[in-house]
C-alpha cells in the first residue's frame, strides 16, 4: 500500500535542507565525471546509451540540459525547413522533421503535483510488460517512446518492453529495428504481426504473449514522466482487480512541446455522451472526498483507450479485447464496462503521467482490415460494446444519437454474452448509478427522434450539412452524399434539431451549427409534415433557402414557398 510521508513543517524544512546537500553533493559528481555521463544522446541519430540508474524512482539531478526540445521546451524550426516539416506533418499527422532533430533522451518537465514526490511506494511492486504496438510508426517517435520508458522505470520492475509491429512496411521497422534493439540485452522484445490486426488485436495479443506480472499499454509516440510505474502499480498491488490509468499530457505534434492537458490539482475523469465519444469531466466532489490527499487515485467510469495498467491474468480472464472489434475505437469503452460490471474497477492515477501525441488525423488506411462491412467500423464497433453491456432503455438512448447504426451488421456476440453470463456481471443501471451518475447531467436520456434522415430541400435536389466543420459555423445547402454522417439530421420530440454531437440553431444571420446546451435535449424546432415547413418556434418563422444565393435563413412563414419546403429521408449504411 502506498503510504503518504509527509507530515507538517518541520519536517518538511528538515527534508528540504537533506534534499539541498543531497542537491550539492550530486551537482560535485555530476560535473566531475562530465565524461562518463553519455546517458543522453544529443540528437536521434546519435548513438544513445542504456541509463543504469533505473532503479532510483525521482529525478536524478542531471544538469539542465540544452538542446532541441530539451526540457519539453518547443522546438521550432528554420524557415527552410518548413517545407519538409508541412508535408510529414500531412503524411503523418506529426511534424517528423522537428522530432528527428530531438534527442530521443531528451528531458521533460515534472508535471505532477509536488506532493507526489513524498509517497512510499511498495518496494515488491509486480513486474511489469510495456506494450507498445505500432503500425508504420516513425523512427524517432517510437524510439523515444522506447527510450522514455528505459530511463523512467525502476528497472527491477520493468520486465520487458514488448512491441508489437502490426504488420508494417517501412524499411526502417524491419532489420534495422531488430539490430537497435539489442542494445537493450533483451528487455526490448519485439513480435510481428503476419498479416494488419488493426491496433485492438494487436493489442490483446500483446497481452497473451508478455512476461510480466502486469502489462500496461503504451501508444507508440508517447514520453513517460517521472516515477511514472510504481503509483499506477500501486492500487493493482492492492488489489488484482483495479485498472489503472495515468494522466494524459500534451506534447504537441507540431513542435513537441511537452504540457500538461490540464492544471495539476484538477482532476478529471473519463465518461461518454450517448453517441459513444468519449469525453472527460471535472470529477464530482462525492469521489474526490472520499481521499485525504489530492495526489491520491480516483474512480472513473471509463479511459481513453491507449494508456493503461492491469493485471495481466484478470485481463485475460476477462477475455482480453472483444475479438470482434475491428482495428479502432470503442474497444476502451468493451473493457471499461467490462471491468465495472464484472466487478473490477478503474482508477486515475494523478501522480503517474505519461505524454501522448495527439494526432491531426489518422494516417493510416484501415480500408482492408473492414471485412467487407458496411458502414463506419467504429460505429459497428461502438454497436457490439452496446449490445453487449448495455440494457434495453440504454440502447435506445445510442439508436437516437446514431439511427444509422440499428442496420449496421455488427457479427456474432454470443462469446461476450457466454462472458457476462459466467462472471455474473452486474446490470448497466447499476454501472450508471453507482459509477457513472456524472453521465446523464451532463446527457440527459435522449428523448426519441421524430424524424432523422437527410433534410432535403423541395426546390432543389440538395440536403443540408455541416461540411465537417466544428461549431461556430454556417449549415450549407450541399449535394447529397448519401452517407449520413454530417448531413444526417435528427428532429427529436423535444424540438431539438441535431447533427452528430452538435446542434441547429439560427439568430438574424442565418441557420448554424452549435454546440448543444450541456444538460439539454430540448429545442426550438417543429415540423409539419403537411406543409413540409420546419418552423422555429422561438422566432415564429420557417427554415428557408435564398432562391439565387441558397443560403440558408429564417424566414417569415409562406405556405407556398418550395424553398421553405424539406423532407427528412431515411437512409441506410452504403
Ligand atoms: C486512442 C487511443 C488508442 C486507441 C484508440 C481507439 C489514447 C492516447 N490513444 O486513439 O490507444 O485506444 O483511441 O481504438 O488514448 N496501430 C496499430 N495498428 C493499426 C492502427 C494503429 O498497431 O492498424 C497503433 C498505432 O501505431 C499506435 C496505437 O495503435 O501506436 C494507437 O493508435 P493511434 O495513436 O492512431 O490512436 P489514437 O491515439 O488516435
Ligand atoms: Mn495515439
Amino acid at each position: 500500500m502506498a503510504r503518504f510521508s509527509f507530515s507538517g513543517k518541520t519536517k518538511f524544512t528538515r527534508i528540504a535542507a537533506v534534499c539541498l546537500m543531497l542537491i550539492l553533493l550530486l551537482y560535485i559528481i555530476a560535473t566531475w565525471s562530465e565524461d562518463k555521463k553519455r546517458h543522453f544522446s544529443d540528437s536521434a541519430r546519435n548513438e544513445p546509451q542504456l541509463v543504469n540508474d533505473l532503479g532510483n524512482f525521482e529525478p536524478r539531478n542531471v544538469k539542465p540540459r540544452e538542446g532541441p526540445g530539451e526540457n519539453g521546451k518547443p522546438h521550432i524550426l528554420r524557415q527552410d525547413q518548413q517545407n519538409d516539416a508541412d508535408q510529414s506533418e500531412t503524411e503523418y499527422g506529426i511534424n517528423i522533421v522537428c522530432s528527428d532533430e530531438i534527442s530521443v533522451d531528451r528531458a521533460i518537465p515534472d508535471t505532477r503535483l509536488p506532493e507526489c514526490k513524498y509517497w512510499d511506494y511498495p518496494k515488491d511492486l509486480p513486474t511489469v510488460s510495456v506494450i507498445i504496438v505500432y503500425y508504420n510508426e516513425r523512427w524517432s517517435v517510437l524510439l523515444r517512446t522506447v527510450h522514455s520508458v528505459i530511463n523512467r522505470s525502476p528497472k527491477h520492475i520493468l520486465k520487458e518492453i514488448l512491441l508489437v509491429d502490426d504488420f508494417s512496411d517501412k524499411e526502417h521497422l524491419q532489420s534495422y529495428l531488430d539490430n537497435y534493439i539489442e542494445r537493450f540485452h533483451g528487455v526490448v522484445r519485439l513480435i510481428r504481426n503476419t498479416q494488419r490486426e488493426g491496433l485492438i488485436r494487436a493489442k490483446s495479443r500483446g497481452a497473451k504473449e508478455a512476461k510480466g506480472e502486469v502489462i500496461v499499454f503504451l501508444d507508440a509516440h508517447c514520453e513517460v514522466n517521472t516515477n511514472w510505474l510504481p503509483p499506477l502499480l500501486a492500487p493493482i498491488y492492492r488489489d488484482h482487480t483495479v485498472l489503472t490509468v495515468p494522466i494524459i499530457d500534451r506534447i504537441n505534434h507540431k513542435t513537441f512541446e511537452y504540457r500538461p492537458a490540464n492544471p495539476p490539482h484538477t482532476h478529471y475523469r473519463g465518461i461518454f455522451e450517448w453517441g459513444m465519444l468519449y469525453k472527460e469531466t471535472e470529477v464530482p466532489q462525492r469521489e474526490l472526498s472520499i481521499r485525504k490527499h489530492n495526489s491520491e487515485p480516483y474512480k472513473s467510469p471509463t479511459h481513453a483507450g491507449g494508456l493503461f495498467a492491469i493485471y495481466r491474468k484478470y485481463f485475460l480472464m476477462l477475455g482480453a479485447y472483444d475479438t470482434g472489434l475491428l482495428v479502432w475505437g470503442g474497444e476502451n469503452f468493451e473493457l471499461s464496462f467490462k471491468v465495472w460490471q464484472c466487478g473490477g474497477s478503474i482508477e486515475w492515477v494523478p501522480c503517474s503521467r505519461v505524454g501522448h501525441v495527439y494526432r491531426r488525423f489518422v494516417p493510416y488506411n484501415v480500408g482492408k482490415l473492414a471485412q467487407k462491412r458496411k458502414g463506419p467500423l467504429v460505429t459497428i464497433n461502438y454497436k457490439r460494446v452496446i449490445e453487449t453491456w448495455f440494457d434495453d432503455k440504454y440502447k435506445e438512448y445510442f439508436y437516437t444519437r446514431e439511427p444509422l447504426a440499428r442496420f449496421l451488421d455488427m457479427g456474432d456476440i454470443s462469446e461476450q454474452e457466454t462472458l457476462k453470463k459466467r462472471w455474473n456481471c452486474k446490470s448497466f443501471e447499476w454501472f450508471m448509478q453507482n459509477v457513472a451518475y456524472d453521465v446523464v447531467k451532463k446527457f440527459p436520456e435522449l428523448p426519441p427522434n421524430l424524424h432523422w434522415g437527410e433534410l432535403r430541400s423541395g426546390a432543389v435536389s440538395k440536403c443540408i450539412g455541416t461540411l465537417g466543420f466544428a461549431p461556430p459555423s454556417l449549415i450549407t445547402i450541399q449535394h447529397c452524399h448519401g452517407f449520413g454522417s454530417n448531413q444526417l439530421m435528427r428532429l427529436n420530440t423535444k424540438g431539438q434539431l441535431g447533427v452528430g454531437e452538435r446542434c441547429i440553431e439560427a439568430d438574424s444571420q442565418g441557420i448554424r451549427l452549435a454546440f448543444c446546451k450541456l444538460g439539454r435535449v430540448d429545442g426550438p424546432w417543429s415540423y409539419d409534415v403537411n406543409s413540409s415547413k420546419l418552423l422555429h418556434r422561438l422566432r415564429n418563422k420557417c427554415m428557408a433557402l435564398h432562391t439565387q444565393t441558397l443560403d440558408l435563413s429564417l424566414m417569415p412563414c409562406d405556405i407556398n414557398n418550395t424553398y421553405q419546403q424539406w423532407y427528412f429521408k431515411e437512409i441506410h449504411p452504403k
